[in-house]
């Protein structure tokens, strides 16, 4: 038993003071007494507890940052993808296992109490995720930042199966209240919307725009603190919730119309009421564009108000002192609205404006995919933000007419290309354009990425301007990544290299030194062992499906998508069923393939992918013929708490995107940090993945970006696979049976349809017998355990890059340009 924690902030807090504390919330602060407490009491009187040493730092880092006038980056994003706090800030400030103590003293277990909290599932993969880390990794370096988001009544939908498909029920994060979430009625903002834009002349004789909105919404702000390892930097994520206006309202009210004041708080609550479950697919809706602006219009005026509270009318230092980094073309609306501030409310001459506009903004780019490219229809944006619309088009006229002009001289090409407004039979405002054109520093996110960014994302802006487009490779967090979701692999790094690594996970290196030791693999191994059987508990519970945890666990968990290639996956498994049913001696190890992703409510066969993976389960799951040696998990809910629960215990991540199309990943390295084997593609940041832990501890496969972009030249003929290759044609032709809907032939057709009229767009088949056998290779070398011992420990020692500390490291340096400040 531990009786004193690791971190000065926190140093002399004993399990008998946590107690006593957590007692005291129970009645003082909850009402409700020892006794009678139900486990939700218990986790609320915890959260208590601890929050008073998170707003202690919360005050400290806030007073420091104010009394040194801190340089400051903004994090604008439309989704964090934040999970469960309680661990992840018992950990960050040392008081996990005092916290255990405690609550074991009082008859409670930890794991059952933080289990009791919803996620906060304020994102939809990925690009919410990595906000995530990197405001965890902010924090954790003392660097003054601000994440700003939307304070979502409903976050990510909740995923049931219901005989295999896909149902989506609200989420309801914050139905019976969040222990971990301050509002601030002092800095409500109040946000224009609608109305028209009215042209007049000051006493000067110079022409004035004056926008008189018809709407005006209340942005309230939900702080969320956010407590950096060690617990000494507390920063703050303030998400906007929007109301009707008060003015506004009562304007209605008191001319009797109850009723339409009513609809108006209803209209106004609709803006932060959902987040949008689309990613990679932009759906041009009215009310996504009015999300995009009232947080971003909300969190601009928030950092103007601060800035003027020191600085007054002295804008000259204004982008020395602001940072704003915009998570994909998401805020790109930020831009024309700090234009507008400038030029109309406070009056400074446009010159000066834009300055210090492209001074202040850089862009994450985090896809290539085209239907993922935001646009906005021009009658939309008029009719909801005809302001903008306007300062829009000066900044393209100014941007074409004098920077394009000097390079390209006469050249109409070009300028159709890097136009903002994009001419057709709808004109559009292309947000990616907007986003560069506005910004100081644009990047990608992996290095294949990035360099796929410039040459064929945005070849002239990066001739244009060659310093502009560059690379920060994403990372995630190893605090909760490794160190809160993997206590007994942490626990047995701790004993090998020291207690430094989760802020310096370079240090994960020294464990090469143990990668052919006899002993240190079986430690290793017994304790991926021990998460596999914690994890079949969760299979059993949530699935009721038997799996055997000597079995290799193959686990693919993202987001369901066509380039993401669950079917290539799932193809590969109605192979194996296949042979395993030709040659029920087939030789294998036996393998349970574990999937989770939720596809987005709209798209028809992501949901007909999932509706297919959960058949072929069934019936293999239930086949004796094959003994076990193949099972099929699909987890409902996909989630990042489920993720902490999966990652541990998975012996083999699948990565096998079509080169060129997934960004980077970020799961990947989850898993490869934790000891999986990736098996994957040339894509992302697999390849630097691949580059760090060496070929020999990776299973690639596959056509590259440049052989994918060849193939396709070539003209693609999925076809040609289908007669040429037995197994592949068996496969796709088994689509069409009742064999695993019986009765209902044709279900699952829609599949074999996408890749085979449907043209394969994804190279499935193309790609399907190289895949096959990188399979049969993982196969074999788990089948030399000494071997894929070694490799795993290896996976777990050379993924240091990947820590977001070191992708934070890189945007200060490269982009942000911050100093650290540690809280005092
Ligand atoms: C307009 C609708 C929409 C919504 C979300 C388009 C695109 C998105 C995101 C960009 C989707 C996303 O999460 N992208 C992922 O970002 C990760 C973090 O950089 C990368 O690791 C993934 O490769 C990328 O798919």
């Amino acid at each position: 038993k531990s009786n004193t924690t690791p971190f000065a902030v926190t140093a002399n807090v004993t399990a008998e003071q946590f107690k006593d504390s957590i007692v005291k919330h129970l009645n003082a602060t909850h009402g409700t007494d020892v006794n009678k407490a139900s486990n939700r009491s218990w986790w609320n009187a915890t959260a208590s507890a601890l929050n008073e040493y998170v707003y202690n730092g919360l005050s400290n880092t806030q007073r420091t940052y104010f009394e040194n006038d801190t340089r400051a980056v903004h994090y604008f994003s439309l989704e964090f993808l934040m999970g469960r706090l309680t661990g992840n800030n018992l950990h960050n400030l040392g008081l996990f296992n005092v916290a255990k103590e405690a609550l074991n003293d009082l008859g409670i277990d930890i794991e059952t109490l933080v289990d009791e909290e919803e996620d906060m599932a304020l994102g939809n993969g990925g690009l919410g995720r990595l906000a995530a880390c990197f405001i965890d990794s902010l924090a954790t370096m003392h660097l003054p930042a601000v994440g700003y988001g939307i304070h979502y009544e409903h976050g990510l939908f909740r995923q049931e199966f219901q005989q295999g498909r896909q149902i989506e029920r609200p989420d309801s994060w914050r139905e019976y209240g969040n222990p971990f979430e301050i509002c601030r009625p002092e800095s409500v903002q109040e946000i224009p919307l609608y109305g028209y834009v009215e042209t007049k002349f000051d006493e000067n004789g110079h022409i004035v725009k004056q926008w008189h909105p018809n709407r005006v919404i209340k942005g309230v702000p939900w702080d969320v603190p956010v407590v950096g390892y060690e617990g000494t930097n507390v920063n703050v994520l303030r998400l906007w919730e929007s109301r009707a206006s008060d003015f506004f309202n009562w304007d209605v009210f008191n001319a009797g119309g109850y009723h339409d004041s009513h609809r108006e708080n209803v209209e106004a609550e609709t803006i932060s009421k959902v987040l949008y479950p689309n990613d990679e697919t932009d759906a041009g809706k009215e009310l996504r564009l009015i999300q995009q602006y009232f947080f971003s219009a909300c969190s601009l005026k928030d950092i103007i108000r601060r800035y003027r509270r020191v600085h007054n009318d002295d804008w000259s230092k204004f982008s020395a002192q602001v940072a704003v980094q915009l998570n994909d073309t998401h805020p790109a609306v930020a831009i024309p609205e700090l234009m507008r501030l400038l030029v109309d409310e406070y009056n400074i001459d446009w010159d000066t404006s834009w300055t210090i506009c492209r001074e202040t903004f850089s862009y994450t780019n985090h896809t290539l995919l085209p239907e993922a490219l935001e646009k906005w229809s021009v009658r939309l944006f008029e009719k909801v933000l005809p302001r903008h619309l306007e300062i829009i088009y000066e900044i393209n006229r100014r941007f074409l007419e004098e920077e394009v002009e000097a390079k390209w001289p006469g050249d109409d090409e070009i300028k159709a290309k890097l136009s903002i407004i994009e001419e057709g039979h709808e004109r559009m405002v292309r947000m990616g354009n907007l986003s560069v054109i506005g910004s100081n520093k644009v990047n990608g996110v992996a290095e294949v990425h990035s360099a796929l960014v410039k040459s064929d994302l945005f070849p002239e802006f990066d001739a244009l301007w060659p310093e502009k487009l560059t690379n920060v490779t994403n990372g995630v967090t190893p605090r909760r990544w490794i160190k809160a979701c993997n206590p007994k692999l942490s626990a047995l790094i701790d004993e090998t290299v020291g207690t430094e690594w989760p802020t310096n996970l370079e240090l994960l290196r020294d464990l090469d030194k143990k990668a052919d030791d006899a002993k240190f693999q079986k430690t290793f191994m017994d304790i991926k062992h021990e998460n596999k059987v914690e994890l079949t508990k969760v299979i059993k519970d949530l699935t009721d499906i038997d799996v055997d945890p000597s079995a290799i666990f193959d686990i693919q968990i993202k987001r369901l998508h066509e380039y993401k290639r669950q079917h290539l996956n799932l193809l590969h498994i109605m192979a194996l069923y296949r042979r395993l049913l030709q040659n029920p001696d087939y030789d294998m190890h036996p393998r349970v393939f574990i999937f989770g992703a939720k596809a987005a409510p709209g798209y028809a066969l992501a949901k007909d992918i999932i509706y297919a993976i959960n058949k072929v389960a069934d019936k293999v799951n239930n086949d004796e013929r094959i003994k076990g040696k193949l099972k099929v998990v699909f987890l409902p809910n996909y989630r990042v708490s489920l993720a902490e629960k999966m990652i541990p215990a998975a012996d083999v991540s699948e990565q096998i995107s079509t080169a060129g199309k997934e960004a980077s990943g970020t799961g990947n390295m989850k898993l490869a940090m934790n000891g999986a084997i990736t098996i994957g593609t040339l894509d992302g940041a697999n390849i630097e993945i691949a580059e760090e832990v060496g070929e020999d501890n990776v299973v690639i496969f596959g056509l590259t970006v440049d052989e994918v972009k060849a193939v396709k030249k070539a003209g693609y003929s999925p076809w040609d696979y289908y007669y040429g290759n037995q197994e592949i044609k068996a496969v796709l032709d088994w689509f069409e049976t009742d064999y695993f809907t019986p009765g209902k032939p044709g279900e699952l057709a829609s599949i074999k349809h996408s890749l085979l009229d449907g043209g394969d767009p994804y190279l499935c088949l193309a790609d399907f017998e190289s895949y096959a056998k990188a399979q049969e290779q993982v196969d074999a070398k788990y089948k030399d355990s000494k071997g894929w011992a070694r490799s795993a420990i290896l996976n777990t020692a050379y993924m240091g890059k990947f820590n977001s500390d070191r992708s934070i490291q890189d945007y200060v340096d490269r982009i942000w340009k911050l100093k650290a400040y540690k809280a005092q």
